[in-house]
């Protein structure tokens, strides 16, 4: 093979891993007031009114993608991301309760590449908790249900996508190896499109609080269907990220706040 964005690896328990990489690259407001943009942003540098994950490095980097072998035992957040820390530059995202946000993730091939036997790429939960803990378990997020009463009922699932959101595509120089839909949608948008989702903030979130989203992606079954096993490796992905909670019509939203009233 002659490119792959994926490092296929033999791991401990005999099952065939295939190390490959994806995070929140940024999250915005597009809704239900905001004026969306939907602009392409160039997810290098920081732009006003985006945000940003938990000590993102400040440039795009595998530093920011967190691989998870074993779903039952891992925690939710790497260790950079476990506290709520942020970078300097890229900020947190401020909201409001009840506003809807979308999160972009570049598909890295994981789509459009279906060289490793790809069966399908997977599914992305989001998950929100006013209370979160620096160990937090992703085992214990994973329970968190829609009505907000799962688990051990700190935290809500906010929503649920398919990875693949049926228009993204990285940007790419060889088509070989590239599915067929991966070359048509490549053909639309040559400089590429990340995927993405979107959640909404529970209104019930207080003004003036940080809410805390966790980003866990389950790319287990590329390679076929999934072992339930639970001491079989399993390819989960995680990002993790606080909201800056603002009540409406605080100034934040200067560029829209026309838009708004
Ligand atoms: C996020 O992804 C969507 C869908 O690909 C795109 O329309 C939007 O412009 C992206 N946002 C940023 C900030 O890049
Ligand atoms: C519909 C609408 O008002 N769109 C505006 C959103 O904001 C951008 C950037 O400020 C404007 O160019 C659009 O006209």
């Amino acid at each position: 093979m002659k490119f792959s964005a994926c490092i296929t690896t033999i791991i401990a328990t005999l099952a065939t891993s295939v190390q490959c990489h994806s995070w929140v690259q940024s999250l915005e407001v597009v809704g239900p007031i905001q004026n969306v943009s939907r602009v392409l942003r160039d997810p290098t540098t920081p732009h006003p009114g985006l945000g940003y994950i938990r000590a993102y490095p400040a440039r795009v980097d595998a530093l920011a993608s967190n691989t998870i072998l074993f779903p039952d035992t891992a925690f939710a957040c790497m260790p950079q991301q476990r506290t709520q820390t942020q970078d300097a530059a890229f900020v947190r995202l401020k909201a409001s309760p009840g506003d809807i946000v979308q999160g972009n993730y570049t598909e890295n091939g994981h789509v459009t590449l279906p060289a490793v036997g790809q069966l399908s790429s997977g599914t992305v939960y989001w998950y929100g908790t006013s209370q979160p803990k620096v160990d937090e378990k992703l085992a214990d997020v994973m329970q968190w249900t829609s009505d907000c009463t799962g688990g051990d009922g700190r935290g809500c699932l906010l929503s649920t996508a398919p990875f693949d959101d049926g228009t993204c595509v990285e940007k790419f120089n060889d088509p070989a190896g590239r599915t067929p839909e991966g070359i048509l949608r490549h053909q639309q948008t040559p400089d590429g499109l990340p995927c993405a989702s979107t959640f909404t903030i529970p209104k019930n979130v207080k003004a003036g609080s940080l809410y805390t989203v966790y980003w866990a992606w389950d790319y287990s079954e590329h390679l076929g269907p999934e072992n339930p096993d639970p001491k079989v490796a399993k390819e989960w992905y995680s990002s993790c990220m606080d909201i800056e909670m603002v009540a409406r019509g605080s100034q934040r939203l200067v560029r829209s706040a026309k838009f708004r009233l």
